[in-house]
């Protein structure tokens, strides 16, 4: 297990809308712009959003992905390409120029991700195939030779994520099926076996999330369905009963979201829709009232992106 990619048949054609030649291959979605039409996003009308919006639907499988290489504590914006893997660093104020972190391809033909999974604060290239997961570690020169971290199959059909669930800094990997929630945890040099967290069925029909809403240090399992938001707490050994917290629907026809955006510690709900972005701040124990965050449209055409 080397982690050479594998499988290339949901490729497009290059962009090359003007970008500079290292980014000049940045993959383009072909389901891209039937998922935006389908949400909606592109007639603009935000009713016709929200009722085009398909279960099958990934929100967070962005084709340029955002986490924080460089142990600066600003996120960096990162391009998996087909000639490898490039990164601008946040300076701040804008994304510096683009530098190479992979003189080779590598991604996952069951989706590339970027989590710190060594506990040294570095985001690291995490490629799940059909034959495991491999993780090539974030260094201050790019990222190192690929390591087999799982050396069987390890993905979920409702999802694979990489978050730290059990609280020590290092992101555990995560497989979401019809059936449940299976962790493995990061030891900081592999993926440890897998444990039901989840024995019945936790995912949600609108996105399946894993962001500490608890405010603890662990990362919570956030299921968006048609009837609301459900978390079930990480208590570090599994996942606890469903909690509803919220008392109607909330999701964004363009992407929900779970990201820490008031800075007090604990990830607050996000929706992207047509007409704005509005958060539902966490209290801990629940999801407080909408406000709008922005009074008009903002949305990126890369994402929401479909799996089938
Ligand atoms: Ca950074
Ligand atoms: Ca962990
Ligand atoms: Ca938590």
């Amino acid at each position: 297990m080397t982690g050479t990619p594998a499988g290339s048949g949901t490729r497009g054609d290059a962009q090359r809308d003007g970008l500079p030649a290292q980014e000049a291959d940045g993959e383009r979605n072909p389901q891209r712009q039937d998922a935006a039409a389908a949400l909606g996003l592109l007639g603009g009308t935000p009713s016709s959003a929200a009722a085009g919006l398909s279960g099958q639907c990934v929100p967070n499988a962005a084709a340029t992905q955002f986490a924080d290489v460089t142990r600066d504590g600003r996120a960096d914006a990162i391009a998996v390409n087909r000639r490898g893997i490039t990164v601008r660093p946040s300076d701040g104020r804008q994304f510096l120029f683009s530098q190479t972190w992979t003189r080779d391809a590598y991604y996952g033909s069951a989706g590339t991700f970027f989590a710190d999974v060594t506990g040294d604060s570095r985001a690291d290239a995490i490629a799940v195939t059909d034959a495991g997961i491999t993780v090539r570690r974030a260094s201050t020169i790019g990222f190192l030779s690929a390591e087999a971290w799982v050396v069987e199959p390890f993905s979920g059909v409702r999802g694979t994520f990489f978050a730290d669930v059990t609280g020590d800094g290092r992101a555990d990997a995560i497989a979401v099926t019809d059936a449940g929630i299976t962790v493995r945890r990061s030891n900081g040099s592999r993926f440890l076996d897998a444990e039901a967290w989840a024995v019945e069925p936790a995912f949600g029909v609108r996105g399946t999330f894993f962001a500490d809403v608890t405010g603890d240090g662990r990362a919570d399992a956030i299921a968006v369905t048609n009837a609301g938001i459900t978390v079930r707490p990480s208590d570090g050994l599994h996942f606890l009963v469903s909690q509803a917290w919220t008392a109607g629907l909330y999701y964004g026809a363009g992407g929900t979201a779970f990201a820490d955006v008031t800075g007090d510690g604990v990830a607050d709900a996000l929706a992207v829709n047509a007409d704005k972005v509005s958060v539902r701040a966490s209290s801990g124990v629940g999801f407080l009232a909408p406000q709008s965050w922005t009074i008009d449209p903002y949305y990126g055409n890369l994402s929401p992106v479909c799996r089938n």
